[in-house]
């Protein structure tokens, strides 16, 4: 098919950026699609989308009474997550993927790209979505454009990044964006019938080539294999840019917290996956006076501000969170925030036209029907949701969302955390001496698995900084990128670095510390810490609050649990000094030698505590 039987619509003026106009045009060569048509963010657009997938099948009106303008999508059930098998790192060099990264040939790999996106996109039509990660005109935000055949792909973008004319102005006439393509790979012959989630059962590619900054994505319609703004872009390819560039793009969320007294202090915070970063992100303080308010959930890109402080901006626009576990006791905020003008995948639906999952109430509906459409009562001994499905919901719905979450300045960061879900060994929190000790806390970041993920249970991970399936090259050079922000400015005005772990258990498995908007206590004290006026006690693993130093005022927390919870296990943390030392030799050479040093003095100060 030539260009000249291809439908496009006449660019505007303002959409007349020759590299830009001259890529959709190859791409459109290559997938032949019926259509062009590029996106302008419109709320018409939107809409145009919901009865697109209406009408073929792939979602269904939610009663507009009880949830207005929303949809429920269900997925092909062989297409219901992130594919890490197969997400590649196309760097030129496999050393510059790294050991925890697969990785392919970037010429071998778009030979195989290129002979699957032949013709890909015949019958369907293809969209162009230009968008923009985080606010314009923010010095710290970038552009993208992803070129998709899958209505839900604009429909999700929509919400999840910034789309429409003030972003095609922003692109101007040779503004620099990450290209990235999408298609289901799932083409149709003449009078061929959709299904109703169309994507390719044989192949599936997520690809990243960091050099060209360009993501190649096919055959899986779902989350973060095709909404390319989100990890793949926001994480994977920029983690390189903020490398090379000299700023930092992390898995985190960002919390303004704010104190009786009205001050306020943003902290951001990465924990791996089914450690609950969206409900800490919104969190209801339960101590009196304290609040929080959100500034994203999920991925935080740092850079250092003329002041010399670290300014965060949430590169987002909505949120795509994990639906089963949400609920009015765990994040009334979540669930208010998707009240409306959201998408629900894979969630099940109730008679009554509304959706539900696994925990959202404390009764299940007498009647539902499940993710995969069939009947489903509470005897029938099976999950009505998908337990990856999800609402993707806009970030300004949110009741607490920050009023400076879209502050082109970002937020002024005083606090990192780190974390993990640890029955043993790691206390409730431990603050680090210093920004390379900090580092070094999230390099080492661990999680043991539960019940939910595939493999055994409470199995050790370690997941550096939350970003193991996310960073877009060598991690030992990830490392090396993080102590070298540490030298760009002043001690005093970096974030202080906390390890948190909400998850210690007695020896007989239950849980030392109560969660949810108890949290807030341990905020308040590493608010406290941060203007120096709370006291910690210095151990060989860092610096620990003493029990009187954690607000616990009105806390039916019995003492002994308060001291495990805060317990410096010194035989755990000798075992511990192994697995950290078999999880550094992965990275070999380019592991920096500030992180050698701590494991060496760690070690060294647990010794002298232990004879
Ligand atoms: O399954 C997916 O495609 C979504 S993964 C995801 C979505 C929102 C926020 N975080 C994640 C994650 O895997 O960290
Ligand atoms: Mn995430």
């Amino acid at each position: 098919m030539s260009s000249m039987t291809i439908d496009v619509e006449a660019a505007p003026s303002h959409k007349r950026h020759t590299r830009l106009a001259q890529w959709v045009e190859d791409v459109a060569q290559m997938c032949k699609p019926d259509r062009v048509h590029w996106c302008d963010g419109s709320h018409d657009e939107y809409q145009a989308m919901q009865r697109l997938m209406i009408l073929s099948g792939t979602a269904i009106p939610l009663n507009e009474q009880k949830r207005p303008n929303s949809i429920l999508v269900r997925s092909d059930p062989a297409d219901v997550a992130r594919v890490e098998d197969r997400t590649f790192i196309c760097s030129r060099h496999k050393e510059d993927a790294g050991p925890t990264n697969n990785w392919e040939d970037p010429e071998k790999m778009t030979r195989k790209l290129r002979e699957l996106y032949a013709g890909c996109m015949v019958g369907r039509t293809m969209y162009v979505i230009p968008y923009s990660l985080g606010p314009i005109g923010s010095e710290i935000s970038r552009l993208g454009v992803e070129i998709t055949d899958s209505p839900y792909v604009v429909a999700s973008m929509h919400i999840m990044t910034r789309v429409g004319t003030s972003v095609l102005q922003a692109f101007g006439v040779d503004g620099e964006f990450v290209r990235g393509l999408h298609s289901v790979g799932a083409p149709l012959a003449p009078n061929q019938a959709d299904t109703p989630w169309p994507c390719n059962s044989r192949d599936k590619y997520i690809c990243h080539f960091p050099e060209t900054r360009e993501v190649w994505s096919y055959g899986s319609g779902y989350g973060g294999n095709a909404l390319l703004g989100k990890k793949c872009h926001a994480l994977r390819i920029a983690s390189v840019q903020a490398r090379d560039e000299g700023w930092m793009a992390e898995h985190m969320l960002i919390l303004k917290l704010t104190n009786p007294e009205g001050r306020a202090k943003y902290m951001t915070a990465a924990f791996p996956s089914a450690c609950g970063k969206t409900n800490l992100a919104m969190l209801i303080p339960t101590i009196p006076g304290w609040k929080v308010e959100t500034v994203g959930d999920d991925i935080a890109w740092m850079k250092i501000g003329a002041d010399g402080r670290l300014y965060a901006i949430n590169p987002e626009y909505g949120f795509f969170g994990v639906a089963p576990g949400t609920s009015m006791k765990s994040n009334p905020n979540a669930l208010l925030t998707a009240t409306k003008n959201s998408i629900f995948t894979n969630c099940a639906m109730t008679p009554d036209g509304d959706v539900w999952w696994e925990s959202m109430t404390s009764e299940k509906p007498a009647e539902l029907v499940d993710w995969l459409r069939r009947p489903w009562f509470p005897a029938s001994g099976r999950k009505a949701a998908h337990p990856n499905s999800r609402f993707t919901t806009p970030a300004h719905q949110c009741p607490v969302i920050a009023r400076e979450w879209e502050d082109p300045r970002g937020v002024p960061i005083d606090a990192i955390l780190f974390g993990g879900r640890r029955a043993g060994v790691l206390p409730l929190i431990t603050e680090a001496f210093n920004w390379q000790h900090g580092t070094f806390l999230g390099a080492t970041a661990s999680s043991e698995t539960t019940a939910a993920a595939v493999g055994k249970v409470g199995q050790l991970r370690r997941d550096p900084m939350a970003m193991l399936p996310f960073c877009g090259y060598h991690m030992g050079n990830y490392f090396g990128h993080w102590l070298n922000m540490g030298k760009s400015s002043s001690p005093s005005k970096l974030p202080k670095i906390f390890y948190v772990n909400w998850f210690r258990q007695d020896e007989s498995g239950k849980f030392l510390w109560p969660g949810y908007g108890e949290n807030s206590r341990v905020l308040k004290w590493v608010f406290d810490r941060c203007d120096g006026k709370v006291h910690s006690v210095e151990t060989p693993i860092g610096r620990l609050p003493e029990p009187a130093d954690l607000d616990t005022r009105g806390l039916d927390l019995p003492p002994d649990s308060l001291a495990k919870l805060l317990r410096v296990d010194i035989d755990g943390w000798m075992a511990e000094i192994a697995s950290i030392r078999q999880h550094f030799a992965q990275f070999g050479s380019r592991l920096p030698q500030g992180l050698n040093d701590e494991v060496a003095d760690l070690e060294k100060r647990l010794k002298v505590l232990k004879n």
